[in-house]
């Protein structure tokens, strides 16, 4: 039996989360076409008669400021990166090579195989103009990987949202991993993150897919309590923004936005849990919550010593 952690890694936007979700054939990892969507470390654990492979969904990569929510985010990359068996560097082919530049200290420093997977495939052939930066990327990337302790070993297409080249990719995968005993228990649960978690994702998904641009980096959400035993299960959570001016765009005119949200979070949510919800959500400001330390950690973003990068 076959058993390893694989990262996927990449710049924000380049797929990551559409690929956990189409190798788990279920939507645990929140999708939106924003950048800079997932914040956390999310494992997405998958069983098979080949053995079990262990995904670590992992925030873009990306220049962070000091300090903030995008340090913690970053934070969350680098521990990703601490062991694992694999790492899949994902290259969106619509991206460019000056800013892809910026993963190869990231890829320097994992001391694991690496496949270079270029996701999107799907878009290759109508902007194929586009991509001649594509191969002499990849050819660099090589060369500045040789003598270190990261092991180039295959470079593979796929397209995540059409699922094409996924099947192919997991036999890369399992060709790869060491044998040994499955490192979470085998059933059918498709992570390490509690239905809590997964929960505050899906409401803070449709932030993301209801909000303007910018007010959705300023939302944080916390369940605030989640009543199981009774039917419908009732949800009380609660939305955290900056200032005063965001709660009202949250809340909207009447109540209309912060309708909408539940609405389509509640539903989401129905979906996940099979049965009945009752979803409340209320808007809270929480004064700069995204810099200051204390305030990141109450809402389980923690920064560990001072930040780095
Ligand atoms: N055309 C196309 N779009 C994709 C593909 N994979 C992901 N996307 C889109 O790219 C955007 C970002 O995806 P996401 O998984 O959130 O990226 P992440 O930030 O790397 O996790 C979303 O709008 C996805 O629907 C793909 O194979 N083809
Ligand atoms: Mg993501």
């Amino acid at each position: 039996m076959k058993s390893g952690i694989v990262v996927l890694l990449g710049r924000p936007n380049v797929g990551k989360s559409t690929l956990l979700n189409a190798v788990l054939k279920e939507d645990l990892s929140i999708v939106t076409p924003k950048a800079q969507t997932t914040r956390d470390q999310i494992r997405g654990i998958l069983n098979e008669p080949r053995g079990q492979v262990v995904f670590i969904d992992t925030p873009g990569v990306h220049k962070a400021k000091e300090g903030g929510i995008n340090a913690f985010m970053i934070q969350e990359v680098k521990k990703a990166l601490d062991g694992p068996d694999l790492v899949i560097y994902l290259i969106d082919p619509m991206s460019k090579v000056s800013a892809e530049r910026l993963m190869l200290e990231y890829l320097k420093e994992a001391s694991s195989k690496l496949i270079l997977l270029v996701n999107k495939a799907d878009l290759v052939k109508v902007h194929a103009e586009q991509f001649k930066w594509l191969d002499p990327w990849i050819d660099e990337v090589k060369q500045e990987l040789q003598g270190t302790r990261c092991e180039w070993i295959a470079t593979h297409s796929i397209s995540a949202v059409k699922k094409k080249g996924v099947k192919e990719l997991l036999q890369l995968i399992f060709d790869e991993l060491p044998n040994g005993e499955p490192l979470y228990p085998v059933d059918d649960s498709l992570t390490d993150r509690s239905l809590r978690f997964i929960v505050a994702e899906l409401i803070r998904k449709q932030l993301f897919m209801n909000l303007g641009d910018e007010i959705p980096y300023s939302c944080a959400v916390e369940i605030e309590s989640f009543k199981e035993n009774k039917k419908p299960v009732v949800i009380q959570a609660m939305i955290y923004v900056e200032r005063e001016s965001q709660k009202g765009m949250v809340i909207g005119s009447q109540g209309k936005k912060i309708k909408e949200i539940g609405t389509a979070a509640r539903k989401e949510i129905e979906k996940l849990m099979g049965e009945k919800v009752f979803l409340e959500l209320r808007v809270k400001v929480l004064a700069a919550w995204t810099s200051e330390q204390t305030k990141l950690k109450s809402l389980g973003y923690e920064l560990e010593k001072r930040s780095r990068k």
